[in-house]
Parts: C-alpha cells; structure tokens; sequence
C-alpha cells in the first residue's frame, strides 16, 4: 500500500509478504522502488529521500505494542537499503495501515495503536479517527508541507530512558564549529547557520547548490558521528544537520536540516523533536538563537514550508547534568494513495504475494 505519512511517502508492506532475509529483502525492495537511479524511473520511489521509503509491519510480540513497524530508507541514486534511522513521518502512516490490514480492530470514534518501532525499540502512540470499521482520512488538520487538510493522527512518545547527549556535553567543537549534539529519537547535529556562513533562510535548493558548505558539513558530520558513538558513518543517513537561525514568523527558532547530503523541504517528526530538546539543553547552540516560550512545552519548529509544532520537555533531575526527554507530541496527517500489487522485476509475472493477514479493506 502506498501511504503519504506527514510530509514522506512510502510503500508499506507486511512483513509476512517480504522475504525473511535481509539481502533477499533489500534487492527486492530496491528492484520496487526503482533504485538505484536518479529518476527512480523504473519504480515507486519518487527521486527523493522523503518519497524512497518503506515501512514493514507486522503484529507485535511485545506485549506492550500491537504492532512492530521496521523503517528502511532506500537510497535515490545507490543500491543501499538502511536500517539504521527511524522516520515519525511514515510512523503516521503505520496505525491506519495496521487497521487496513486487519493487524488491529478499530474502535468506534478513534483507536488508538501502540507501535514498536524497530530501528530504536522505542515506543510510539498513534490516535486517529476511525468509523464503521474503516479509517477516516478526511478531516480538518494542516500540516506546513502538505497541500490541503485531513484527519489529525495523534503521535505520542513516552518519556525517554535514554541520554539526549550523546556525547556527554551540551555543545562541542567539531570541526572547529560549535555544536550541539542530540538525540530525542533521530540523531541530530545543531549548529548555528551563522557559523557556516549562512543566514539559515536560504531556499533548501540553494543550500545544497553550496560545494563549499556541503564540505564542512560532511566534515562536521563525520567527526560529529564518531563522537556520537555512532562509528563511520560516511555512507550512514545519520546523524542529521539542523541549522539554526532566530524564527521569523513568531515560532521557536528557524531550521533547514540536511537528511544528510540533501536539505529536507519541512523537517522530520523525530528530527523535530531532537530539535526541541536540544534547544531546551542548558549551554547548547540554540540557546543564543532560539526565542524559547517561557512556559509550556510546546515549540514552533519554522521550516522551509512553513512550522511544525511539537511539545517537547526536557527534565534536568536534582543535581543531574543528564537530561532526559519528557513525552513528547505531535500532529500529522496521512493518507491512503493506493493499494494494489508491485511487481518487483518488470519481466516478472509473479507479484509480490497479495496480503496474507486480513485483506485490503
Ligand atoms: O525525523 C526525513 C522525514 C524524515 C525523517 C529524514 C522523519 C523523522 O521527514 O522522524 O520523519 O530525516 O531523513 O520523513
């Protein structure tokens, strides 16, 4: 099924109807897509890291989820299949397709589905309206990105374990920059746009037409992510770069975040969220930048297309320089684009196998 999740596009698919073996799996969902090739001409990726992705979904062994979604980014212009990064955007799309597919018995009003999310072993909230059975995706609620309105999806993400500072600090100097290196659910590197250079208002497309800045943000990135703990990560889609200006439009602050190499055209669910809390960290790059409420948890990330607002609290305990995430929520949107078969080599007459659980509804 071919879902729109926030402001990403992907091909959902049950875990059952995949092959079991990760390389089978990978070339098979690259042979889907159409990868790799800059036009994704041969696929269903749309030749852009926001609209090359998969969720894979299955019901949960967990006994605290009903459901388990794997996350695979697949690369645009190379046969590289990830793993190792989360997406809150297609996470919207996950609860609905849950109830499509028969994984979860909707409720009459909304329903609620509890998601493992694979890549991180985090857990996720989704509350979307749901009626007759069936998933309502028409409604009122905008998000910045995405053309028109539709029915809200609720995400929630409970209070997190683990540390936001990866490397232990507040702000670094990587690379001769300072930064601030967080992770509320997406690794991201914070750096203020006017330390490259940059007013950090530029349109994305200029941004990435920069060789000089692309340069230093692939030394950043390389050193920022060994010092994450996340090893080499020259072929990896994490850590994220978020610059940061003074917001324009009454919001928090002001973002343009390379996915790495490509700048996002809004910004990630979980991005989002890596970006509140590192704001909110005593000593961090934000602090000079940012226009903090003074109360509440709520931020207005600005982006590209306009904002997205998310609630985000970061709790400091007695006498603890280590901060933990308190929940954090947001909105977004999704919608059903189309259900059907994908053939995975276009000499192929034998479809991927149609749904083994429940059945398009
Ligand atoms: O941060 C793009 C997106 C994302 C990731 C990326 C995402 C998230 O906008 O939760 O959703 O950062 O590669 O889909």
């Amino acid at each position: 099924m071919l879902l729109r999740g926030g402001t990403s596009k992907g091909a959902y698919f049950l875990a059952g109807d995949l092959p079991e073996g990760a390389a089978e799996r990978d070339a098979l969902l690259l042979r889907a897509m159409g990868s790799p090739d800059p036009r994704q001409i041969d696929g269903l990726g749309g030749a852009h890291p926001l609209t090359s992705k998969v969720a894979v979904v299955s019901g949960s062994a967990d006994p605290a989820a009903d459901v388990d979604y794997l996350f695979l980014q697949v690369s645009v212009d190379k046969a590289e299949v990830s793993d190792r990064q989360n997406c809150g955007n297609l996470l919207a799309g996950v609860g609905p397709f849950a109830v499509e597919r028969g994984l979860v018995e909707p409720a009459d009003g909304v329903t609620s589905v509890r998601i493992r999310m694979v890549n991180s072993g985090d857990l996720a909230l989704a509350t979307f309206p749901t009626e007759g059975g069936r998933v309502v995706y028409e409604g009122d609620a905008e998000i910045s990105g995405v053309p028109g309105s539709a029915a809200p999806v609720v995400i929630e993400f409970p209070r997190g374990s683990a540390p936001l500072m990866p490397t232990g600090h507040a702000r670094d100097l990587v690379a001769g920059t300072p930064v601030t290196c967080v992770d509320n659910g997406m690794p991201t590197v914070l750096i203020a746009a006017s330390s490259l250079g940059v007013t950090g208002y530029e349109a994305p497309k200029d941004l990435e037409e920069d060789p000089a800045l692309a340069g230093r943000l692939r030394e950043i990135r390389l050193e920022a992510g060994r010092l994450m703990g996340l090893g080499d990560v020259a072929n990896a889609t994490v850590p994220k770069l978020t610059l940061l200006a003074p917001p324009r439009d009454g919001g928090t602050v002001m973002t343009r975040t390379f996915i790495p190499v490509r700048c996002h055209t809004s910004i990630g669910v979980l991005g989002a969220a890596s970006v509140a809390a590192g704001l909110r960290l005593e000593g961090g790059v934000g602090h000079a930048v940012a226009h903090l409420p003074e109360r509440g948890d709520r931020l207005r990330i600005e982006h590209p297309t306009g904002f997205l607002d998310i609630e985000a609290g970061v709790e400091y305990g007695p006498g603890d320089d280590m901060p933990v995430a308190r929940r954090t929520a947001v909105v977004r949107t999704a919608r059903k684009i189309f259900d059907g078969t994908v053939f995975p080599r276009s000499a192929d007459t034998a479809p991927i196998p149609a749904p083994s659980q429940g059945g398009p509804r």
